[in-house]
């Protein structure tokens, strides 16, 4: 097994990890503070390639793979969890396309979405469909006379949902089969009867917004259908096994941020007439850190890997996240204790990555199913 980066990717690091610390993170406490979405940032990553990664060359992308993009949402994530969940949400719109979608579809969306600096956005989760995603209720019923499908139903926390120009949005085709019968439709922004409710306030990742989405008779073309009619879940679930990589990946650099921060101040931060770093009590929580995150990344790793070999990986992905999720709060929470009451205040980064963290263990999927996923899986 070969656990070696190739020399370009080593290369796509070093430049994620400059733009990172160049454009990332001295807007992160702005963007936390505001609340407002970081578009022109989008934009850079739009210009160096990034929001292109996973999709071919042939549609508008950037080439590479699943290790690709962990590498680069995990060097955003040290500096701004926000703009790395803005990134990694970004891809699962492009992915669900290149996956199930029409050559028709691949040609118009994926170009806007790698080059163009568009916002692609993928709404499943509704008010009473959160981790049970197929009791969601929003329907599509085609209108055979006009050849369109008709949206009526809301969803909720979608991230980038007001910002995309293209959601790829899960809705009862045939709605006495259930989840049988979901299937996922295409609605672009602009869409007569597509309109947004609440944006939320959040305790953490400010910069990336949390939408509803209301559809009221919101007519699309038929064409606007992705993937088989009635494969909805399916290819919800799928483009989730992907998105939970990235969430992991997203983690694993909020954890690293945090490690990272702390390695500097306890070396600086003098107590008893000495750097904390001499003191072992500090040591030891540095040690746990340090080991609980390499072992993050490589499982990260491993689920990607299975994913661009195309092998299984669901469990693995589950897996991943599951725990880089749970190392991203533990990891922020040692990190905002070395640095007692400083750690506490905004003037450092700490307490932001800490609320940033608590996130990775609800999105795309609770830890609770992640659970679920696996236990599906070992005992199967
Ligand atoms: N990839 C592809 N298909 C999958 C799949 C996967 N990882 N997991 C399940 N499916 C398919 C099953 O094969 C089944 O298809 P068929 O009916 O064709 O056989 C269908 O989906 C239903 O599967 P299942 O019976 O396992 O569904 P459940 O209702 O038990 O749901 C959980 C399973 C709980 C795991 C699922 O609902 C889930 O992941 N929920 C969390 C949703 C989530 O992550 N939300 C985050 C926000 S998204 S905006």
């Amino acid at each position: 097994m070969d656990f070696q980066f190739t020399k370009a990717q080593e290369m796509l690091q070093k430049v994620a990890r400059e733009f990172a610390e160049n454009e990332v993170g001295p807007l992160a406490a702005e963007v936390d503070r505001t609340g407002i979405y970081p578009k022109e940032t989008f934009e850079k990553m739009a210009k160096i390639g990034f929001t292109g990664i996973g999709t071919p060359i042939e549609y508008g992308g950037s080439g590479g793979n699943d290790i690709d993009k962990v590498i680069v949402v995990n060097e955003i994530a040290k500096k701004c969890a926000a703009t790395a969940a803005i990134l990694s949400i970004h891809t699962i719109f492009a992915q669900g396309i290149l996956k199930f979608g029409t050559e028709e579809q691949k040609k118009k969306y994926l170009p806007m979405m790698a080059e163009g600096g568009c916002l692609g956005a993928f709404a499943l989760t509704e008010p009473n469909a959160g981790t049970d995603a197929g009791a969601a209720k929003t329907t599509a019923i085609l209108d055979e006379e006009t050849g369109e499908y008709v949206i009526n139903g809301t969803k909720c926390f979608i991230s980038g949902g007001a910002q995309a120009q293209a959601v790829l949005v899960f809705a009862l085709t045939e709605p006495a089969k259930g989840l049988k019968g979901m299937s996922a439709i295409i609605v672009e922004k602009g869409t007569p009867g597509f309109t947004y409710g609440k944006i939320e306030e959040k305790m953490g990742i400010h910069g990336s917004e949390t939408a509803e989405l209301i559809f009221d008779n919101c007519r699309v073309p038929k064409e606007n259908l992705v993937g088989k009619l009635g494969k909805g879940f399916n290819i919800a679930m799928t483009c989730l096994d992907g998105a939970r990589i990235g969430v992991a990946a997203q983690a694993l650099g909020i954890a690293e941020g945090a490690f990272e921060e702390s390695v500097k101040y306890a070396k600086e931060r003098v107590q008893f007439g000495k750097p904390i770093a001499e003191l072992q009590g500090i040591q030891w929580y540095l040690a746990e850190m340090a080991t609980k995150i390499e072992a993050a990344r490589w499982l990260i790793y491993y689920a990607a890997s299975l994913k661009n070999s195309g092998k299984p990986f669901t469990k693995e992905a589950a897996m991943a996240k599951f725990n880089a999720s749970t190392v991203a709060r533990e990891v922020t929470n040692l990190a905002l204790q070395i640095h007692g009451g400083y750690g506490y205040m905004k003037d450092y980064p700490l307490e932001r990555m800490y609320r940033d963290a608590k996130i990775t263990e609800i999105y795309e999927g609770t830890s609770e199913v992640h659970k679920v996923v696996i236990s599906r899986a070992v005992l199967s």
